[in-house]
Formats: C-alpha cells, structure tokens, sequence
C-alpha cells in the first residue's frame, strides 16, 4: 500500500525532488508521484489531494518553485500532514518558494523543510509515519546510528589530520 504521495509542480522540480523519492525507497517506503501545478492544472491538484485518502496514502510531500501555492492548495484539501519543500527555481533563489510555504495562514499548517531540503522531507515522512508503523521507527533508529558512526569516522579523520599539521 502506497503510504506517501509526492507532488511537484513541474518536471523541473524532478532534479530536486528525486532525492526524496530515492530516501523513501532506502527506506522501502511506498509512494506515487506526480507533476500537478495549483496555478496549471489547479484541478488535478485538488483532485489528486482530495483522493489521497481513499488511496492510502498517509502524508503527502509537496515541492514547487517560484510563487509556490502548490503545498498549501494541496493542504487546504485534505487532512493527511504535508511537508513543503521549496524549490530554487527562481533568480530568488528560492526564498519565494520558502516564503509562499512557510508563511502559511492559522489554520493551514505546511511542515516546511529547507529550500532544495528534499531528503529531510522524505526523512520527516518515515518519522511521522513511524508513530504508527513501528518497523520504519527501528529503521530510523538505525539510520541515526549509521549517521553517528560516518561523523566517527570524520573525527578520526580530521584527528589525523591535526596529528600530521
Ligand atoms: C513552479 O514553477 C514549479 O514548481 C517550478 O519550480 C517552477 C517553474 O516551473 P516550469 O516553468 O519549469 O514548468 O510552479
């Protein structure tokens, strides 16, 4: 069953947003994605949201670039969390995505990651659905250790390199 939906408002985005896609499958997290605009196909935005439910789907990731309406359309609509990414697509360099995701109105929330932030996005998902789906909270929990022992590894590094000065 395909627990996560992605969204992004073009193909554009895929560069960006593939990271995400790539974090849900290291951790064998199902999902669907699609290309949906909130000023293109307005629509099939809403369409795609409103049906997220009814097709599973637990929480829903959203990227778009520029005057960036897509992740907040998107949780107008439905009640599963979103998580926004801000996409750099712009000569603001992303700071008008960031601004149109994070500054969303009382009552709307949109869990916004940092511009271009595509695999936190994907890692805040396996956490939220890890309260429920205790197999993804152990694979957390690794992943978090396998972090732990690559900084390790950089401290030992830079030990030696101190060592060598
Ligand atoms: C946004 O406008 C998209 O999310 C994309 O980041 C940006 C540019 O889209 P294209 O003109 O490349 O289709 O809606």
């Amino acid at each position: 069953m395909k627990k996560v939906m992605i969204v992004m408002g073009s193909d554009s985005d895929w560069a960006v947003m593939k990271k995400a896609a790539q974090t849900l499958r290291e951790f064998e997290v199902e999902y669907e994605i699609h290309v949906a605009s909130a000023h293109r196909t307005t629509s099939r935005a809403l369409e795609l949201a409103e049906g997220a439910v009814g097709r599973g789907i637990e929480i829903i990731i959203a990227g778009a670039g520029a005057a960036a309406h897509l992740p907040g359309v998107l949780a107008a609509v439905t009640p599963l969390p979103v998580i926004g990414i801000p996409i750099n697509a712009t000569s603001l360099h992303g700071i008008d995505a960031l601004y149109a995701i994070v500054q969303m109105p009382s009552g709307i929330p949109v869990a916004t990651v940092a511009v271009d932030g595509a695999k936190n996005a994907a890692l805040l998902a396996v956490q939220m659905l890890g309260i429920k789906h205790t197999d993804l909270r152990e694979k957390m929990v690794q992943f978090k250790l396998q972090m732990a022992s690559e900084v390790d590894a950089k401290n030992e590094k830079v030990q030696q390199l101190n060592r060598e000065l």
